[in-house]
């Protein structure tokens, strides 16, 4: 299909500006620029300004980019949450920015960082993630992604599918496994519609662990499943890091996760409760601040 968007600006001779109509088809099914296998190493310290400098004359305010000569299949937020991990997202933006341009998607990236030192509410995050894209592009497709895992080969696709996916399958911290079969944590994708079938995420998860359980047993109980890719195409790596602060364990997770098929209706985006207190726009990203609360 030939789209039309408006892309060049040309002088002409008597030096007005005239607008050029060119016409894009869509992108090809498969990226003509991956290159498969990917060296990620973490042994170096680049500043977030030198990342800017290298990745950054491509991208648009916000860390928003359209591949330049085809219309993608794919209108992505990447979204992000995100507490005093500075030195991840420099590694992060630093990986990825040329990843998702050699994938050819429209795509923008969100990190939406909690605000204060309360307990961290990573689901609760996603949730305003999805919701503040939204006001910004008609994203089709969201990415859920940890700060802290990088992909190792460009053909695991950040892009949305039949099925809710889960990308980051082969994880190095795992030794390369799937530490559990129903694992749907690290890097996963929801298109706008699959997202909205399951009422997004539980926002009751406060401290680490059981929202990605949580999210896989949403979407079984729509009836869904999930698609995932091989084990070579999904290998990661985890940035190392010590389980951050006012994150700990959430020993409340088991029993919440019990009542998923109760809750859910009322408990996710359709009840989600949050006030901005900043949004920066960055070359590489949006940093958007948010006070999302505390648990009851
Ligand atoms: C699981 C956690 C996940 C976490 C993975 C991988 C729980 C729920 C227990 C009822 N689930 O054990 O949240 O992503 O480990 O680390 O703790």
């Amino acid at each position: 299909m030939a789209v039309t968007r408006l892309t060049e600006q040309t002088q002409t001779l008597k030096g007005k500006t005239t607008e050029v109509q060119t016409k894009l088809s869509s992108c090809p099914e498969t990226s003509p620029h991956l290159v498969g296998p990917l060296h990620v190493e973490f042994n170096w310290s680049r500043t977030m300004e030198a990342v800017r400098t290298e990745c950054g004359s491509s991208l648009l305010e916000g860390g928003r980019y359209k591949p330049p000569d085809c219309i993608s299949h794919h209108k992505v937020a990447i979204i992000i949450p995100f507490r005093n991990r500075h030195q991840h997202l420099i590694q992060w933006l630093y990986y990825l920015h040329p990843v998702l341009q050699r994938q050819q998607l429209d795509y923008g990236v969100y990190i939406i960082n909690q605000d204060g030192e309360g307990m961290f509410n990573k689901a609760r995050l996603m949730n305003v993630g999805f919701a503040e894209a939204l006001k910004e592009y008609n994203y089709t497709c969201f990415v859920f992604s940890d700060v802290d895992l990088i992909p190792m080969n460009d053909r695991n696709i950040y892009g949305c599918f039949s099925k809710p996916r889960h990308l980051s399958v082969a994880v190095d911290k795992f030794g390369f496994m799937l530490p559990y079969s129903t694992i749907f944590g690290g890097v996963v994708s929801l298109s706008k519609e699959q997202y909205l079938a399951i009422n997004g995420f539980s926002n009751n998860y406060w401290g680490w662990g059981g929202e990605d359980d949580d999210i896989y047993q949403r979407i079984a109980i729509k009836s869904m499943s999930i698609t995932r890719p091989d084990m070579a195409t999904g290998r990661f790596k985890m940035i190392k890091h010590e389980r951050d602060v006012h994150n700990e364990l959430n020993l409340h997770r088991g029993e919440i996760l019990e009542k998923t098929s109760s809750t859910m209706e009322e408990d996710g985006i359709n009840s989600l409760r949050y006030t901005i207190n900043k949004i920066e726009k960055d070359t590489l990203y949006t940093f958007i601040t948010v006070d999302i609360g505390s648990p009851k």
